[in-house]
């Protein structure tokens, strides 16, 4: 949504900034949003603070708690780049704080659509009389929790494709695996991993690779693995399977929980909304999907992704293989290129 109104570049300075401390807990927050906050007066920044991790203080707490002189609040503006919260969760309603300290002024810039803000923490600041102005960069702010905004708003996780492929396309070499990228590049896709909430493959891609699916070149938690099996052809001693993550296997026979594994049915017929059904229950805010092209294909056939992250090696031609997926409705939005070599990222996003 825009804004009638055109924000100052103050404003947007502030918000910016707002963003920047929210995305130090990039990973750390779920199931909560990155939110992140500035005290100003008169033009100074006199308080500062995020959101750390879910059962901690919100981000306009943490900016509350860290200004020294508090009796230049009343006369301060306090900008957060998600609406103030108007609830009891684990943490008192931050609304209610930002009227019993009486600021000046509040800039949000993104609304909260969790069923219990909604518009509800801004309505609170304005019939307090405190000045409420909500839009500033909103699609900055909407873009820093796209994984929070698509989970509650389309109640479903927000979907990441990722592949790599060589220069003339192929995702192997005759069928069989094969490297295409490089260690640098590995420790880019374990990254890629660490931000993510869960991590999705299909049956041949476990049988074939046997991957672990863990996060081993970068500091960050391991996402929840998530196997589609039908008939359960995966063994058990595969490395999707070790302790160091939690499992959850997509099948046809069976509904169980057996240490870190757990096991939902679906009906097959209906994969794709059964299987958003099932990880909208498990509170799963985003998925990686690493393959295979089966399964790749499977989802961009149904439309159902939100971004895609494609390395291609250029110079690496293969000649004969599985030719990789092919994207519909794409509308790109950000590339990213390695320095130094001829592997390449594209970023792109569903229209
Ligand atoms: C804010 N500032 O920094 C965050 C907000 O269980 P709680 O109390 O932590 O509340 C979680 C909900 O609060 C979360 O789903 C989201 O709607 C909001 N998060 N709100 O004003 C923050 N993290
Ligand atoms: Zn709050």
């Amino acid at each position: 949504m825009t804004s009638l109104f055109s924000f100052s570049m103050q404003d947007e300075f502030y918000i910016k900034r707002c963003i920047e401390l929210a995305q130090k807990a990039i990973g750390k927050t779920y199931p909560n949003p990155l939110v992140g906050s500035v005290i100003v007066h008169n033009g100074k920044i006199i308080g500062e603070g995020y959101h750390h991790k879910a059962g901690e203080p919100h981000a306009e707490i943490n900016a509350i708690n860290s200004v020294k002189d508090k009796s230049l609040i009343p006369e301060s503006m306090i900008y957060v780049s998600l609406e103030p919260c108007a609830h009891y969760g684990k943490t008192p309603p931050c609304a209610l704080k930002i009227k019993e300290l009486g600021f000046k002024k509040v800039v949000i810039g993104a609304m909260d659509s969790h069923d219990k803000v909604n518009g509800k923490g801004k309505k609170i600041i304005q019939d307090a009389g405190i000045e409420a102005v909500s839009g500033v960069l909103e699609e900055e702010c909407i873009e820093l929790n796209k994984r929070f905004f698509t989970y509650h708003e389309k109640k479903r996780p927000y979907i990441i494709l990722k592949w790599a492929e060589s220069g003339d396309g192929f995702l192997d070499k005759d069928f069989k695996p094969t490297s295409i990228s490089n260690s640098l590049v590995n420790q880019f896709v374990h990254q890629l991993r660490a931000d993510e909430h869960a991590i999705l493959i299909g049956t041949q891609t476990a049988l074939n690779d046997n991957p672990s699916l863990t996060v081993r070149n970068v500091i960050g938690e391991n996402p929840v693995r998530i196997l589609i099996d039908f008939d359960l052809k995966v063994p058990q001693d595969f490395s999707i399977f070790n302790k160091e993550a939690k499992t959850i296997v997509i099948n046809s026979v069976k509904e169980e929980v057996k240490d870190n594994i757990h096991f939902i049915k679906i009906n097959k017929e209906n994969l794709l909304q059964d299987l958003m059904e099932a990880l909208y229950k498990e509170q799963i805010q985003s998925v990686i999907i690493e393959g295979g092209r089966f399964t790749l294909q499977q989802f961009i056939d149904g439309n159902l992704w939100d971004e895609a992250i494609v390395i291609k090696n250029e110079n690496l031609k293969l000649e004969n293989g599985t030719k990789a997926p092919v994207l519909s409705n794409i509308k790109p939005y950000k590339t990213e290129e390695f320095r130094g070599n001829s592997i390449k990222f594209f970023r792109l996003k569903t229209i």
